[in-house]
Parts: structure tokens; sequence; C-alpha cells
């Protein structure tokens, strides 16, 4: 079948730049996706945007560019609950890869058990009000009470606005609950103001609770440009993914979210992105928790 992009969408980065920091052996990207192809793996018909393809193949080679081991795949809204693509990816990956998917409270216990075979460790709810219709929340507690007993955890997504009015169905959640980029703060705003400060009560107060710091392209306002010929790229993200890997050392996973969709203004050069990861975590203690020990304990326990 043939797709067409939705207007003004900017494709993935064609020729990423080699990162200047070495990752650590072992390092796993814990949140990327797959689109399609759409040819292989139509795009759902409730998606909300139509992307370019992105394929496991493509996906692969960024990770051997950037010296990656893993990766995560996480089920992405424009394949709506058909997890086909993402657990192609997994069957394709040498064990390499893991998987969060997503699924409606119909799912069968022999479905489940089928995404377990392939590597799913999770399902992802999104409140993300332009990328999904809404589910009511019973319907999402009765799936995270399903999944639960098979050692999975729930990955939520949605913006730092709406968390006080998620807190309760986030607190009652009865799994590990690992959250999309940093609860997706508004950088203009204090690392230290009442925003941030709710989410760091969210992480502090509740130890089932993770953070992915990922997504500096997204969240900031400054834009990548290295200064001065450094790659110190997204400054203003720094102090908030910073913040939360000196305070909760083990509950941070890092991730690229290639192939990075619905971005507007531009579209990050991979290799930068890894060179922000010694900005946030400047020990070589701590960048091992985030990129190794951290994501293997939650995706991989079985290796430990
Ligand atoms: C991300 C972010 C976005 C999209 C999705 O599944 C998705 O469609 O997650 C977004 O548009 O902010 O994590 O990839």
């Amino acid at each position: 079948m043939e797709f067409q992009k939705t207007p003004g969408w900017l494709d993935w980065y064609a020729n990423p730049s080699k990162p200047h920091f070495k990752l650590p052996a072992g390092t796993v990207d814990a949140h990327c996706h797959v689109f399609g192809p759409g040819a292989q793996y139509p795009y759902a018909p409730e998606r909300k945007y139509t992307p370019c393809d992105a394929s496991r193949e493509q996906l692969y080679a960024l990770r051997d560019h950037l010296g990656i081991a893993r990766n995560v795949v996480v089920q992405a809204t424009c394949h709506g609950a058909d997890n086909s693509a993402m657990v192609d990816a997994l069957l394709n990956s040498n064990g390499r890869a893991r998987g969060i998917a997503t699924v409606r409270r119909d799912v069968t216990a022999a479905a489940l058990q089928d995404l377990h075979a392939a590597g799913v460790r999770g399902v992802r709810f999104n409140f993300v009000k332009r990328l999904v219709d809404f589910t009511p929340r019973v319907e999402l507690m009765e799936i995270a009470n399903r999944i639960a007993p098979l050692g999975w955890h729930v990955v939520i997504y949605f913006e730092a606005v709406d968390l006080p009015e998620l807190w309760d169905f986030f607190t009652a959640l009865p799994t590990t609950v690992v959250v999309d980029h940093m609860g997706r703060p508004d950088v203009r705003k204090p690392v230290d103001g009442p925003e941030f400060e709710l989410f760091m009560k969210f992480m502090r107060d509740h130890s089932n609770v993770w953070s992915k710091v990922t997504c500096p392209e997204r969240l900031s306002v400054a834009g990548p440009p290295a200064l001065n010929g450094e790659r110190a790229p997204y400054r203003d993200v720094v102090p908030f993914a910073r913040r939360l890997v000196e305070t909760f050392p083990d509950r941070v996973i890092w991730g690229t979210d290639w192939p990075h969709p619905n971005l507007k203004d531009h579209m990050p050069d991979d290799g930068l992105l890894v060179d922000f990861v010694p900005h946030i975590a400047q020990t070589a203690e701590s960048q091992k928790k985030l990129l190794v020990t951290n994501p293997m304990r939650l995706y991989w326990p079985e290796e430990k």
C-alpha cells in the first residue's frame, strides 16, 4: 500500500556524525521506533500522522554506527495496536532488541504470550492528545493488571501540564512505571519550579517510577547548535536530565527516539544526541548505570 507522508514531515537524518563520546560496551537504546515500511506493515487507520518509512534494517544500521549494543523498540502510535512491525524488528535482532507494545483490552492471553516470546516486556499508555484518541482509565487499568503477572511494565507518555490530573491513575498502577521523555517538561520554566518539582516528587515518592532522560531535540527551545565548535547540544534540556540522573541514578534510562516522529523545526543528528549523554551523566559510574545496568535490569533481567 502507498502512503503519503503528513505534509511537512521531516525524515530522519541520513548521515549522522560519529559521536565524540564513546558509549560504554553494552549500551541500550531504550527508546526507538520502526515505521513500516508501510508497503509491508501498513500504518493504522486510526493514526494521527503518516510518517516516512524507517525500517528495522535502518534502525540496526544506526545502532552499529553509534556504537549501541541493543534496542528497545517502542510501538509508535502510527501503527495503533498492530504490533507486527515492532515484533518483526525484535524477531530479526538476534536477541538484541526487546519491545514495548500497544494492546487493547480485548487482547487474548495467547497474544500476550506470543508478544512475550518475541521479546515484548511492557505496554505503552499514551496520554498525548495529538497522538491518540482517549481510552478510559478503567480499560487501561484492566490491561495493566493483565500484564503485571508477565513481569512487564507500563510506559507512560504525557505532557507535564497533565501530570496533576493523571497522578491518581499513575500512582495506582500495579507495575514498574517508565515515563517517556522526563514527562515532557517545559524547559523554559525553572528546573526547580513547581512543574518539574511535581515530577521530582512523583519519582521520589514512588520507587516503582523510572524516567527516560530522552528527547532533548523534542524538548529544546534553544535547539541543537554546538557553540564555538563544541559538541554540547541542547543545553537548555541538560539541567532537567542531569537533575534526574543525579537524584535517581538507578531509575533512569536513555534512548535516541529515532526516527524522531513529528519534529517540526529540525531533525537531529543522532551522533549529537549521543554527545548529549556526558553532559547529563558526568561520571563513568552514572553513565554505565544510565546506558547499561538500568536498562538491562528492566529489559534483560535474566542476564543480570
Ligand atoms: C516519541 C514521540 C512522539 C510520537 C510517538 O508513538 C508515537 O507516535 O511516540 C511525539 O510525537 O511526541 O516518543 O516518539
